[in-house]
């Protein structure tokens, strides 16, 4: 299941950003001319280029492009990780959001309306998948904590539950009937309020491939992977922790917090180190995936829980 792509080689970052900046400026072009000739703007959706916050830089070289978009899971298209192509098929536009449970006023929002109401930033975070491998790279998005803000949930409510999008026309995993699908994650007000939990919207400073879970999807980089929930259709404000996906499916091996920790083995293999995208190097996995100092006190309260699965 695990392939080892060994490349001998790494993208600099500072390509990458190089990359970008001329991706962003042909989208601009190219939407402008578009505009002028009065056809349908080109240009790349919003949400995907924004200036790189240097406080998170992932502390080790980033995975190459080509492999974070093309080694993916989203078992609603297929339980392979060669799926990109397939992924193409959901339409990134019209998108809503809705926003519901305990909160002031129950509403949904629009994609493009909600990213004019947040600033968009670049970070450099490192991603642990349950499956021991692992990538840096580089997302665009907002904080969690500022969806929160804008949902304005009431006091009572303690957890935020992301649903992703469950469309049978394009998501032939759907069929899977034994999959607990629509896909949900949640995580407590607490973690949601946390400086590091973010939503993305763009991915090497283009807008987030739907095979990344485009157009919006959650990024939580201290827990496993499979938290960060993809193409996310729905937001729920409330007060009993809910079961989620992977929890369901089998709760001897995944729980409700999924923080990454290298001491506690998966029930069938070890977590103590990682297999790093294109390099295909193999790494010692860190406590909280390396976010301690941001997150630990999150869980200083609850040493009785099953806080590693
Ligand atoms: N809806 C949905 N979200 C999902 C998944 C999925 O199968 N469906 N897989 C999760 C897992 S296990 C991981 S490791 C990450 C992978 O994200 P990436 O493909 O962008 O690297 O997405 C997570 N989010
Ligand atoms: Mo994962």
């Amino acid at each position: 299941m695990l392939i080892a792509r060994r490349r001998g080689w790494e993208l600099p970052e500072s390509v990458v950003t190089q990359e970008a900046l001329a991706i962003g400026r042909r989208a601009v072009l190219a939407g402008s001319a578009a505009l002028a000739l009065g056809g349908p703007a080109l240009a790349a959706e919003p949400g995907g280029a924004a200036p790189r916050n240097p406080k998170y830089d992932g502390g080790r070289p980033l995975t190459a492009e080509k492999d974070a978009t093309t080694y993916n899971n989203y078992y609603e298209f297929s339980e392979e990780k060669d799926l990109w192509e397939a992924a193409q098929a959901l339409p990134q536009r019209p998108w809503t959001i809705k926003l519901d449970g305990m909160i002031k006023q129950p509403r949904t929002i629009g994609i493009d309306d909600l990213l004019k109401q947040v600033t968009l930033e670049e970070r450099v975070y490192r991603h642990r998948c349950v499956e021991a491998w692992a990538m840096t790279v580089p997302w665009t998005g907002f904080p969690l904590a500022k969806l929160v803000a804008l949902a304005e949930p009431l006091g009572s409510a303690k957890f935020v539950v992301f649903q992703t999008d469950a469309d049978k026309k394009v998501m032939p995993g759907l069929r899977r009937s034994f999959y607990p699908f629509p896909y949900t994650e949640a995580v407590t007000i607490e973690e949601a309020g946390n400086e590091l939990a973010f939503i993305s919207t763009g991915l090497y400073g283009k807008p987030l491939p739907p095979q990344n879970g485009g157009p919006i999807r959650l990024t939580i980089p201290w827990k496993y992977g499979f938290k960060s929930a993809k193409s996310v259709v729905k937001i729920s404000f409330t007060d009993k922790r809910p079961t989620t996906f992977w929890e369901a499916l089998g709760p001897s091996e995944y729980g409700f917090w999924a923080n990454v920790n290298p001491a506690v083995p998966h029930p069938r293999w070890s977590q103590a180190s990682e297999r790093l995208l294109t390099s295909g190097d193999r790494v010692p996995t860190q406590i909280y995936n390396g976010y301690g100092p941001y997150v630990a006190a999150l869980y200083a309260d609850k040493k009785s829980e099953k806080l590693f699965m």
